[in-house]
């Protein structure tokens, strides 16, 4: 076993009683990282969100990643641990963790958001998480591409899909329920899947994977909503067919019009989505004073175009800073600096456009069922 990394000692204990502790810089003088800590989503498995208005660096801290657990951490032990590649190969294999280190590796900033990320501002409510802004991280991934691996198994012609399977499981029970104990699964598009920005990640920020981050082994969908990222895995097993499992028919899909008829279909690419890190909600900003807002902004598979922001409720829009994105996988940081010059309440809103013109909406598409939440959500503060 490697040693325990800062997540490991973090969730070993209750929340409540763990004293910031930054791993290796303690005991040698290094002023510990100021931060407001998690908010707890669920207990047991531990879901966590991170909280948006302590954002300041692009890259989130691993202990600060947002994590989103549907069963309990499987134990794995890395030295007997196995990635089986089956199905429509040519020759199916079994990599041990070494035989995976071994081959040309890769490092990317990528972002991930839950696909239920805002489900707090969902109205009327809805059952699952209650996410606020902070389903939602960027970490920078080490591993190897996943066309390389298929490439070593040879894929066979006709194969349509990959699935990727984790090590977790359990039975859902609420409605709709699973049948019986299933493990995470996700399957990905073959065209998708062989694009530079899907990885088998076995480092988050130059470190082992934490546990709760999906340790040894996890697959990296850049661009798309985090149920497609699989943690913990154990297998992939390329198919010929779409795969229609629990994770992306029952839960995790939305309805698509097709021919005027609504279609269930798998929730994919993360949404254009801009979030305001500062201010918070309530908070008081002084009058006649330059006060820095900012926040940080994606668009799935597309660059952010542009971050604009309202402070009248939508009528008139500025545009805000925001520098070129250089990959559209990892999110960027905008910021306005605003002079109120009246005092009382103000509502805040900020919209961001991706490069094709999609454009967050301030109306809520109830096709999208509990997943893709991107309309216009305002932030209230009072100017003093
Ligand atoms: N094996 C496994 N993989 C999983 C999940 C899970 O419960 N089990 N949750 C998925 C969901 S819904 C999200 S949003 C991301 C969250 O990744 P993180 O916990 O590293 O932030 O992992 C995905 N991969
Ligand atoms: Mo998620």
């Amino acid at each position: 076993m490697a040693s325990p990394t800062r997540r490991d000692l973090f969730t070993a204990a209750p929340l409540a009683v763990v004293p910031w502790l930054s791993g290796q810089s303690v005991g040698q003088g290094a002023e510990p990282p100021s931060f407001p800590g998690l908010v707890v989503r669920m207990q047991e498995p531990r879901n966590l969100e991170f909280p948006i208005s302590a954002l300041n660096e692009s890259t989130t801290p691993s202990e600060q990643f947002f994590v989103r657990s549907h069963f309990a951490v499987p134990k794995i032990d890395r030295a007997t641990w196995k990635l089986k590649i089956e199905g429509h190969v040519e020759k199916p294999l079994e990599l041990s963790f070494d035989d995976i280190v071994k081959l040309k590796s890769v490092t990317k900033p990528i972002t991930l958001e839950c696909a239920g990320n805002g489900r707090v501002f969902l109205t009327p409510a809805v059952r699952g998480l209650q996410w606020g802004f902070g389903g939602v991280s960027t970490g920078d991934w080490t591993g190897v591409e996943i066309s390389t691996v298929l490439e070593k198994a040879g894929v066979k012609p006709g194969a349509a899909e990959v699935i990727f399977v984790g090590a977790d499981q359990g039975a859902i029970n609420s409605d709709p329920a699973s049948p019986g104990p299933i493990p995470f699964d996700r399957s990905i598009p073959l065209d998708k899947v062989l694009k530079p920005e899907c990885l088998l990640a076995y480092k988050l920020n130059g470190e082992d994977l934490p546990t709760s981050h999906g340790y040894p082994l996890r697959s990296i969908i850049g661009g798309w909503y985090g149920m497609a990222s699989v943690k913990w895995l154990s297998k992939i097993i390329v198919v010929n067919k779409p795969y229609q499992g629990f994770w992306q028919s029952l839960d995790y899909s939305y309805f698509e019009r097709r021919d005027g008829l609504p279609s269930l279909v798998p929730v994919t690419a993360m949404d254009p989505k801009a979030v305001i890190a500062k201010p918070s909600l309530a908070e008081v900003v002084p009058v006649g004073k330059a006060y820095r807002i900012h926040g940080a902004a994606w668009a799935g598979e597309q660059r952010v175009r542009e971050v604009e922001i309202s402070f009248d409720a939508g009528k008139t829009w500025e545009r805000t800073r925001c520098p070129e994105q250089k990959s559209p996988l990892a999110w960027i940081f905008w910021e306005y600096s605003w002079t109120p010059t009246a005092r009382g309440p103000v509502s805040i809103l900020v919209r961001c456009t991706d490069a094709k013109g999609s454009r967050q909406s301030d109306k809520r598409d109830p096709d999208r069922r509990s997943y893709r939440i991107n309309h216009l959500i305002p932030v209230e503060v009072t100017v003093m």
